[in-house]
């Protein structure tokens, strides 16, 4: 039984208290930008819903933390956060959470969203990335329909569609801004393009609140440990402490314009705030190679990178983004957004924290502790 809508405006007499929270309902809650867009929110005094997809191992360690921390209220964080079991391939389940959650923003993050791993699953990944906005969508907009929100402009819901710099793959232009055509090189990209043309066409049609933000690669010390700077870093930590002799990858020549995904989650909140939903690249304007992240990294701790990468054609991709780099100069206009972590920063803060999980593996290892890692072809 769906709950009655509560976004209806507040009469001016009911108390302050009884106004409720702004909530948001967000897919991939528990990757890298989920975790830093809920901490975001919950310092935003939001009530948080999170799709948590079932899993045979536990998936919430990127958002533990926030159970246990101290200094993000134990009680008020727990207070603020429910998980729910859903998936982005499931329209059933996606459905029945909007209504009954009563979204206020919606925030699409949940990918299969390894572009090699596309290669090997592109089936899958076109059902997560372009079916699973697609189903969401329309998700949002039959609710909207049912609750009559979609004839009130202030209660409408707002939606954010998690696109990426990889949608213009074999780039003609640089820097890359919002119209600059895309050409995507993978079955990840190739999907979401769909998805994004999907939200602008929902937006169009049915005036949704949705907004696409083209982010370029954002990294931190939570990034899966597949994508190149985790992998990168990882390695230099267990290189430096002698847990691992080197790290093979792939193009060391594919150039990336890395930021901080502290600094992106903001993007996506301030592109929710706006009045009008529009589209925005978010980057930071500087590129680098794979090989001068490589070169950053193992300075770090003192070591040449040459002595320790190698390169294995296991990492490469059957078609490769060559080159990317962002002119997010609409965002900073229109969101005041700017990024705060430059990428010597962002390394930095990567390598200091692997250094630190070395110690503990170290630390295991000696007291006779198994620490040897398995990969796939990433
Ligand atoms: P991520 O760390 O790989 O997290 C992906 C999230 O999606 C995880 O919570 C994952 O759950 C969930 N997920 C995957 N398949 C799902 C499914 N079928 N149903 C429900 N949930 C599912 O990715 P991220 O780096 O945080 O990126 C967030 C979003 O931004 C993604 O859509 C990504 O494609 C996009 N993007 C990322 C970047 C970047 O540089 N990071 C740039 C542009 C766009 P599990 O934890 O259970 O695996
Ligand atoms: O690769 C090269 C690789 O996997 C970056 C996702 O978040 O950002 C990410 O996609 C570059 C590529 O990220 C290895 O060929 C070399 O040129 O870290 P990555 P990505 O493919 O750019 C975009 C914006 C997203 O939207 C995606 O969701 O590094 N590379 N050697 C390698 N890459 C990997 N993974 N592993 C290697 O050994």
């Amino acid at each position: 039984m769906t709950p009655a809508p509560t976004h209806a405006p507040q009469p001016t007499d009911v108390p302050a208290q009884a106004v409720r929270a702004r909530c948001a309902l967000i897919t991939g809650i528990t990757g890298q930008d989920g975790s830093y867009l809920l901490e975001l929110l919950i310092g935003k005094g939001y009530s948080i819903h999170g799709i948590l997809r079932r899993s045979s191992s536990f998936n919430t360690g990127r958002i533990d933390h926030l159970y246990v921390d101290p200094h993000l209220r134990l009680a008020q964080a727990a207070g603020q956060m429910t998980l729910h079991y859903a998936d982005l391939t499931d329209a059933g389940s996606l459905a029945k959470l909007v209504r009954q959650i009563e979204p206020d923003e919606v925030y699409n993050l949940a990918a299969q969203s390894h572009v090699r791993v596309s290669f090997d699953m592109p089936v899958y990944t076109a059902e997560s990335v372009a079916m699973g906005a697609l189903k969401l969508l329309e998700a949002v907009r039959d609710y909207e329909v049912i609750t009559g929100r979609d004839s009130d402009p202030a209660a409408r819901v707002r939606y954010y569609q998690a696109s990426s710099s990889e949608q213009y793959g074999k780039v003609r232009e640089t820097p890359q801004c919002e119209t600059t055509p895309f050409y995507p090189r993978s079955p990840y990209a190739v999907a979401k393009v769909m998805a994004h043309h999907a939200t602008v066409n929902y937006r169009e049609a049915y005036g949704i609140h949705a907004s696409c933000g083209i982010l370029f690669n954002h990294e931190s010390p939570r990034r899966g440990e597949t994508f190149v700077t985790r992998k990168i870093t990882r390695a230099v930590g267990r290189i430096k402490l002698g847990l691992q002799p080197r790290v093979y990858l792939g193009n060391l020549e594919a150039k990336r314009d890395w930021g901080f995904a502290g600094d992106y989650v903001r993007a996506m909140w301030l592109m929710l705030q706006q009045s009008a939903p529009d589209d925005y690249v978010v980057a930071t304007g500087r590129t680098l190679a794979v090989r001068e992240f490589c070169e950053l990294a193992f300075a770090h701790v003192g070591l040449d990178y040459r002595d320790f990468v190698a390169e294995d054609a296991r990492y490469r991709r059957p078609s490769e983004v060559d080159l990317l780099r962002g002119d997010a100069a609409k965002a900073r206009r229109m969101l005041g957004w700017e990024p705060t972590t430059t990428v010597e920063q962002l390394a930095a803060m990567m390598v200091e924290h692997d250094l630190e999980l070395a110690r503990r593996e170290k630390t295991l290892r000696d007291a006779g502790h198994a620490t040897e890692r398995q990969r796939g072809p990433e």
